[in-house]
């Protein structure tokens, strides 16, 4: 553990980034503006049936995507890792995957692998490539959780844990998607791109203690160097603690800690979003976060064709100018 953390503890601040087929309606569904602060949770807040949430996939072309930009941007701006949606709760694959074709390189006409052409530029830019995977969550798969209009004996997403284990019948179904999907998926991601900073689980209230551990020792055995955050199960799971989403504190910070902020309200890119953060406010949480012995990580959504919007970019080259002045890099 204290070999595998070395790095990331030095590296103190990186950028998530939350891309996937959500990125292109970007919060408007039909027409209508979806009351949502999440424009990755489209499908769910929108109830989208999958059969029609799966046409985007034939309109993602993302002519303007270019991962020796994106990781240079981010380096350039003095950021020492990067948290890529491989995988979101839609349970759309942004990876070429043998385990499912709903992934990008084979359901839509954009046709490439970001995150071969990601880990490339990172190795080149001397970046950590972490990837985030939705392991609770995959609204795709009949058997995983928190899809009730296409799986109407589904549970829905808040449902608590518990709803599952008690019906052993779902349980036993939640297993299969996990035994289908969720390992072998896992285990792709560790075998096709190099090495790996992170593997960035999500929604660990959903699974059990044992389903937890069981992703633990699947990316340790698989990558002994790569970690695992905290969300993969519950407090003091895997090899670091995170904050709620946008929080600068955790409850008892035992252990190395990491704390997550959007540039405005979502993750995903959401055209209807104006309320962007200063980058003064940014600044503050950032040295908060880090001289409390915290990981700052902030979020960039980039847009269905592939970009960084503006405001984004001006908000980290703001932060990369503070960041020559002031920061460690
Ligand atoms: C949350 C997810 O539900 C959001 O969509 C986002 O990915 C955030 C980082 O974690 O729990």
């Amino acid at each position: 553990h204290e070999q595998r953390i070395a790095w990331w503890r030095e590296a103190k601040v990186g950028v998530f980034i939350h891309w996937g087929l959500y990125s292109l309606p970007g919060g408007i569904w039909k027409g209508e503006t979806v009351n949502a602060a999440y424009a990755e949770h489209l499908q769910l807040r929108a109830q989208i049936p999958i059969q029609e949430y799966e046409q985007i996939a034939g309109q993602f072309h993302a002519v303007q995507f270019d991962a020796q930009q994106w990781v240079h941007t981010v380096k350039a701006a003095g950021f020492h890792y990067m948290i890529f949606t491989a995988k979101h709760h839609d349970g759309f694959a942004m990876y070429d995957s043998a385990v499912s074709d709903y992934n990008i390189v084979k359901a839509t006409p954009f046709g490439r692998d970001p995150v071969a052409e990601l880990a490339d530029a990172c190795r080149k830019e001397e970046l950590a490539l972490c990837l985030y995977y939705s392991h609770a969550m995959d609204w795709h798969h009949p058997d995983s959780q928190g899809n009730t209009l296409d799986f109407p004996d589904n549970i829905g997403a808040y449902d608590p844990l518990e709803s599952w284990v008690k019906d052993s019948d779902k349980s036993a179904r939640y297993e299969r998607y996990l035994e289908e999907k969720a390992y072998p998926q896992v285990t792709e991601l560790l075998t096709q791109y190099g090495p790996v900073g992170t593997i960035w689980f999500d929604c660990g209230h959903k699974v059990t203690d044992e389903q937890g551990t069981h992703f633990v020792d699947l990316v340790h055995g698989l990558q002994a160097g790569c970690l695992v955050n905290r969300r993969v199960r519950r407090e003091g799971f895997g090899d670091y603690e995170n904050t709620g989403d946008n929080q600068l504190h955790i409850r008892a910070p035992r252990r190395d800690w990491e704390s997550i902020a959007t540039l405005n309200h979502s993750w995903g890119y959401n055209q209807t979003d104006h309320q962007w953060r200063s980058p003064q406010d940014i600044l503050r949480d950032m040295t908060n976060v880090v001289s409390m012995g915290g990981n700052y990580v902030i979020n960039i959504g980039p847009t269905g064709e592939g970009a960084f919007d503006p405001k984004s970019l001006e908000l980290l080259a703001e932060i990369g100018s503070w960041l020559k002045q002031n920061g460690e890099s």
